[in-house]
């Protein structure tokens, strides 16, 4: 399968990139870098050493053999390029990975807001204004996030992407399909919940194949791929904008600075291993959605777990301290989820969960480059008010 991937120079589309060249498939990256520029702005850097993107297509190139493609523009601002290069190439799918990722970089400033918001809607509308003027049959996978949902559940299992409801008609009691009312917590993750309306819109009026995944929180920075040579390795980022909550926390126990806890910790949230998120796309990939069927919605994670309770295991593992600090998000202090995956499970997924001995892998990758790490910015100072 020819695939381009937009956004393939970061945490998601790196990994993906090489996992699917690795399988044969013919592989281009978009990508503008941007995610390096804001490490500059922010003043911070991945905690493992990435190199450039030249040299990791070099060196993967030097291994495998196989060649993976790069194009440095913006998707959402030069559409002409992405028209002309889907032209060009013909892709059979286009994987989506290229937006604004952070929700507390999103709610910094007003500024990072408008960014967030201007730079992940024209590329969502960009993309898939392209593939309809293309006039060509191209999949397009979205990676979005479970935050759509908002993570309350009044005790049922969030479902893929669409409530079923009763409604009252005059002929009487009516059942239909809608999607999942979204209930986002930041600016980032409002326009991940405004992409599925313009995925429903290009799906109804032009009839584009869109698999939408809603991913948890990913955790892990190694693939089977990014392992097998050190100018290849995944970011990892550990700071207060860009760091999520399983990573930071096996860092922080690897550095012996106290787990940074928001609030009571009483947060639940859903997880993927970095692996399975390529084995997800890859599975995505190989499952489009029929002509006239509607976008099809997969919940992306493999299990739910509350924010002290990994503090807690971390603590009993290594003996790390932990930090209960205000929060500086708007949010429930404390939440139950259920989260339906039973259509990735279905398909063949095998989940690597926490308890399979992976975190100690991670913990190894904390601990050896523990010395790159600048503790100053560990904190989390984007507030949401
Ligand atoms: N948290 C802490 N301490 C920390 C960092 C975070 O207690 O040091 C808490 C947060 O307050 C929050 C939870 O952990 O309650 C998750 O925060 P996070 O930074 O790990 O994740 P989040 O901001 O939700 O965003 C991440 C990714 C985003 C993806 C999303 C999936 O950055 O791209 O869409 O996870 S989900 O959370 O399922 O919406």
């Amino acid at each position: 399968m020819k695939v381009i991937i937009l956004g393939g120079d970061g945490f998601c589309g790196w990994p993906n990139a090489l996992y699917l060249s690795n399988r044969g498939h013919d592989v281009i990256i978009v990508d503008n870098l941007s995610r390096r520029q804001i490490d500059l702005e922010l003043e911070v850097d991945s905690l493992t050493p990435i190199k450039p993107i030249g040299e990791r297509l070099r060196v993967w190139k030097e291994l495998t053999g196989n060649e993976i493609k790069f194009h440095n523009f913006t998707v959402g601002e030069h559409y002409h390029r992405l028209l002309t290069l889907i032209q060009d190439e013909k892709p059979d799918a286009i994987i989506h990975f290229a937006e604004q990722r952070a929700a507390p970089y999103s709610m910094k400033s007003s500024s990072h807001k408008r960014y967030t918001v201007s730079n992940n809607l024209n590329a969502t509308n960009d993309v898939l204004a392209a593939i309809v003027e293309s006039g060509q049959d191209i999949h397009l996978v979205h990676l979005g996030t479970m935050g759509v949902y908002g993570y309350g559940t009044a005790g049922m299992k969030i479902p893929e992407g669409y409530l079923k409801v009763r409604i009252d008609t005059p002929a009487g009691e009516a059942e239909t399909e809608i999607l999942y009312p979204t209930n986002p917590g930041s600016i980032y993750h409002m326009t991940k919940s405004q992409d599925q309306l313009f995925f429903h819109f290009y799906n109804k009026n032009d009839g584009v194949k869109i698999t939408d995944l809603h991913q948890g929180i990913v955790w892990g920075t190694q693939t089977d791929e990014t392992k097998q040579d050190e100018r290849l390795i995944n970011r990892f980022d550990y700071d207060g904008d860009y760091g999520t909550v399983l990573n930071r926390f096996i860092m922080q126990a690897a550095v012996e600075y106290p787990m940074t806890v928001h609030g009571t910790g009483g947060q639940t949230r859903a997880f993927i291993h970095i692996q399975d998120t390529c084995r997800c796309i890859e599975l995505a990939l190989e499952n489009p959605p029929q002509s006239g069927e509607r976008v099809n919605i997969l919940n992306q994670m493999t299990e739910t777990h509350r924010v002290r309770d990994l503090a807690q295991m971390l603590h009993d593992a290594m003996g790390a301290e932990i930090a209960y600090l205000d929060n500086p998000r708007n949010e429930a202090a404390e939440n139950e989820l259920h989260v339906a995956n039973d259509r990735f499970l279905g398909m063949g997924l095998e989940p690597i969960k926490l308890e399979s001995g992976v975190m100690d892998e991670v913990r190894e990758i904390a601990q050896k480059y523990a010395a790159r790490c600048d503790t100053s910015k560990i904190p989390c100072v984007s507030l949401w008010r």
